[in-house]
């Protein structure tokens, strides 16, 4: 870690102390907010080689600028290996460039609707995200769908669907801890004759590994971050079914986008590769294991969970009948040396500042290395930051110094 600041030797005094003061709260606050990890050290290191200079909008085989060929190579090497990846993606078109989740979110939305036309969605407060409703609806009509009985009610969505009739349906979130059913919302789309969107963003080793279903065959587009469960720098991806190829493409430039950001192409194409060469399931599977875990410590102690478990690395608890806000919840996690995120939840009473629920990642942990005795130790350390202890950051710390 010390060499990022170190690499800047005494040239930028201010801005060395602020890279210093983040890599020191690295190694003395655990980060378990829902989508924090640590990239591989290889996607890292890619962040010095030299990318930065053509512009090159466009895409392989038709750029707007000459002297691409690199910049072909790397994308087209990044699309062979994304779909080695991903099962059963072969026929869909793929890109690198778009610059985050909620950007290829975005150029899906310019590619294919138009002003007026219906989004079907996740509800914020039982887990979707903010990409995909909150900018969107200055636009588009927005309409949600919500969860029964700690699940996304498929049924009540048909209804939904039949009545609104949708131009897109999106199944993604970043706070519902469960996997998301793409065979029958494909059913869905179809009947209504709507595209689908599976926004893949905090989901993506667990379909890799085939732990959750698929979206591909279902779904018209499949985007993602690439800095979540899969590792790589701060960013997006995106797969298109063949018949939206072109509209995409125009989609992400002129209309969403400027240049492609070749140095995080280059990172997301090693992330790629790391992937394909490492055992994606393990990794995947321990991050629900430990999930699950701290969810079962939580709901032995008598907290309350939304959805009653997980089935990913997030657990969200549900904090409505404990006497403490979501925001207090964070505020005594943060003080015994853990992040993690106040958050919503279903008729959450409270305001989206306040809110009465805590989402927790074990992302972090995993990438870390922990074994289950410290997973196990760091859900004590959250229950009794939840009740009130307010000493617990260096127990924090000297399980944290064991993985620096
Ligand atoms: N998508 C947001 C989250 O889940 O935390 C930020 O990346």
């Amino acid at each position: 870690m010390k060499a990022l600041a170190n690499f800047l030797g005494d040239r930028f005094p201010r801005i060395k102390k602020i890279i210093e003061s983040e890599e020191n709260s690295q190694i003395e606050v655990l980060n378990l907010i829902g989508s924090a990890n640590r990239p591989f050290q290889s996607v890292l290191d890619s962040r010095t080689l030299p990318f930065h200079a053509n512009p090159g909008e466009g895409f392989p085989g038709s750029r707007y600028f000459p002297g691409c060929d690199n910049l072909d190579e790397i994308e087209n090497y990044a699309e062979e290996l994304a779909k080695a990846l991903f099962k059963g993606s072969e026929k869909y078109w793929f890109t690198t460039q778009p610059y985050s989740g909620t950007q290829a979110n975005q150029i899906v939305y310019n590619a294919v609707l138009k002003p007026g036309d219906t989004i079907l969605c996740l509800d914020l407060a039982s887990g979707g995200h903010v990409s995909h409703w909150s900018f969107t609806n200055r636009y588009f009509n927005v309409e949600h769908y919500n969860v029964k009985n700690g699940r996304i009610d498929y049924q009540e969505l048909k209804v939904l669907a039949e009545e609104v009739k949708p131009n897109l349906i999106i199944a993604g979130a970043s706070s519902y801890p469960r996997e998301i059913d793409y065979a029958i919302l494909g059913n869905i789309a179809k009947q209504v004759n709507s595209l689908l969107l599976a926004d893949l963003s905090h989901t993506a080793s667990y379909v890799i590994s085939g732990l959750h279903i698929s979206p591909f065959s279902h779904a018209h587009f499949v985007t993602m971050t690439t800095h979540k469960t899969t590792r790589g720098v701060r960013g997006g991806m995106m797969f298109v079914a063949q018949d939206f190829e072109k509209q995409t493409k125009r989609s992400i430039f002129p209309i969403s986008q400027g240049a492609p950001m070749f140095v995080e192409i280059i990172g997301k194409a090693i992330m790629l590769e790391e992937l394909n060469n490492m055992d994606v399931k393990e990794y995947a599977n321990k991050a629900i294991h430990f999930a699950k875990i701290i969810a079962t410590e939580l709901k032995d102690a008598g907290f309350k969970l939304y959805t009653d478990g997980t089935d990913t690395h997030l657990v969200v608890i549900d904090l409505s009948k404990s006497g403490i806000s979501g925001k207090e919840a964070e505020e005594n996690l943060q003080i015994n040396g853990i992040l993690a995120n106040r958050n919503l939840i279903p008729n959450d009473p409270r305001p989206a500042s306040v809110t009465s629920g805590l989402r927790i990642g074990v992302l972090m942990m995993v990438t870390l290395g922990f074994s289950e005795n410290h997973v196990r130790d760091l859900a004590s350390i959250i229950l009794r930051s939840l009740k009130g202890y307010n000493n617990l950051a260096n127990d924090t710390k000297k399980i944290l110094e064991s993985y620096s």
